[in-house]
């Protein structure tokens, strides 16, 4: 087993060893984070799911804390706790989670103890029985709860996410006083999944891990992560307005264009009033890779979610992260001129990078991130405005970045908006396997495999047509495990 996998994040949140999925449970209380997450403790694969928990004051360090959760030797999760959230419930803490049993996933409940560490399941669960009678539905599980109304009238509610066979992903929505009976409203939202499978925004047969907020100025967003037949594909969301038992869709986006690796995200409103989101960064190489490395799955840094100025989402990692930023290294703006330069005081596989570009319509810009010496392996992040200058795109090239055949090396795209400027803020977080962009507040999420990690440490930057740089910033990151790297299995 290889105990220094250099794969491995040092500034990303991992689980001590074994499997690493969803989110889950997340929440701000009494000033500490807590961040639970499927979690299989004993091997790296999806099995027997458990709930992993770690907590932060600071969203950049985190502790383990106990286990939370452990399937039942009988009982309605007996084969895993799966995705789930965590509510107040005047004051104690409780979870509401998918119990997994054979191949069926049911709503359950679990109280908390005053320090989130230990929790007990409810005698009762699971607290549905059933999914909604008369349905054929394509699966069942995932939960958002939320209290809602004012004084007297308050009343919880709760959507499942789960899909109607032959009709699309839907969320069914709940409402219960206790949080142990419910009453089944309806659908709040159904889909359409005879759209072609190869669409980028196609909506999927089942929508997991369904996350319903507000983002102000009356526009509501429900996430959720489009699944079929046992096939995970991308998150997306919808924007539109949630008022009565319905939510009324105006378009459905792409939440993060890495697609698979950013899945099944979660968010919270902290005690700050910021929205912050995880998700899952999904492996990208084979069972066998993750076998031999002891663990796998890696969970995105937490982002802050807002409204961006054309009513989507705009996505940022939280601004606590600039603690780790080490040594910093400038370049001077001015014209880029030359198709590829490589700057060689910019090192490393913990990198952050800051930059901020003008593209003339018709040019492209990009930014090379670990590069061996000879150029085997680069990975390229390439930003380009169309010749009418109306729009760009966002591309990572994941095709040189490793020389192993066996890992997943598809390129990921998206659309870039632009302002009449053509001006691009770039940040490009670079975290060993780990690698995370945001340009003009869209992400775009992904894993590398580079095969020379102690030689692909440098990073270069080109333009074809014109391109100014601006501002252009590069910091060694720090580790935000006190061993280095997070060690296996402590
Ligand atoms: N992962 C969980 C499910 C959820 C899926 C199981 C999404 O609850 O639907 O580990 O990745």
């Amino acid at each position: 087993r290889a105990l220094r996998d250099p794969h491995r994040p040092h500034f990303h949140f991992t689980s001590p060893g074994g499997w690493l999925n969803d989110p889950n449970g997340l929440t701000h209380w009494n000033g500490v984070y807590h961040l639970f997450y499927q979690y299989n403790p004993l091997a790296p694969a999806h099995h027997r799911i458990h709930w992993g928990h770690a907590t932060s004051t600071d969203l950049v360090h985190w502790t383990d804390e106990p286990v939370a959760l452990v399937p039942g030797t009988d009982g309605p999760d007996r084969d895993g706790c799966w995705s789930g959230v965590l509510v107040d419930d005047g004051g104690v803490p409780t979870l509401v989670y998918s119990g997994r049993h054979r191949d069926r996933e049911l709503p359950c409940v679990a109280r908390g103890s005053a320090d989130l560490r230990y929790w007990t399941k409810d005698p009762a669960n699971p607290v549905i029985t059933a999914p909604p009678e008369g349905i054929d539905i394509t699966a069942f599980r995932d939960h958002c709860v939320w209290r809602e109304g004012s004084g007297e009238g308050t009343v919880w509610r709760q959507l499942v996410g789960s899909g109607i066979r032959g009709v699309g992903g839907t969320a069914f929505l709940y409402e219960s006083d206790d949080l142990r009976t419910w009453r089944y409203v309806g659908p709040l939202l159904t889909g359409d999944a005879s759209q072609n499978r190869g669409e980028l925004d196609w909506t999927g047969t089942m929508w997991e891990c369904v996350d319903l907020f507000g983002i102000g100025d009356g526009t509501d967003v429900l996430v959720f992560s489009a699944w079929d037949e046992g096939t995970t594909h991308h998150p997306l969301y919808w924007t539109g307005r949630y008022k009565g038992d319905t939510f009324t869709p105006v378009a459905v986006h792409r939440l993060d264009y890495g697609g698979r690796y950013f899945y099944a995200p979660q968010s919270t409103r902290d005690e700050h009033g910021r929205r912050i989101m995880f998700g899952w960064l999904q492996e990208g190489r084979t069972d066998e890779a993750n076998a031999q490395a002891g663990w796998c799955g890696v969970m995105s840094l937490p982002r802050v979610v807002t409204r961006g100025a054309d009513g989507r989402l705009a996505q940022a990692p939280v601004p606590e992260l600039t603690q780790l930023r080490r040594e910093r290294v400038e370049v001077a703006a001015g014209p880029l001129t030359d198709p590829y330069t490589r700057l060689h005081p910019v090192r490393g596989d913990q990198l952050d990078i800051e930059t901020t570009l003008r593209l003339a319509p018709g040019a492209t810009a990009r930014l090379v991130v670990r590069e061996t010496p000879d150029g085997a392996e680069r990975t390229v992040v390439e930003v380009s405005r169309t010749h009418d200058g109306a729009s760009g795109t966002l591309r990572l090239h994941r095709e040189t970045s490793s020389l192993d055949p066996a890992v997943d090396a598809e390129p990921r795209y998206g659309e870039l908006p632009l302002d009449p400027d053509g001006r691009v803020d770039l940040r490009v977080l670079v975290d060993h396997s780990a690698l995370e962009i945001f340009a003009n507040g869209r992400p775009l999420t992904a894993r590398i495999y580079p095969t020379r990690p102690d030689e692909a440490v440098g990073v270069g930057i080109g333009a074809d047509g014109d391109v100014s740089l601006e501002r252009f910033d590069a910091w060694q990151m720090a580790s935000a495990f006190p061993e280095d790297p997070r060690p296996l299995w402590p």
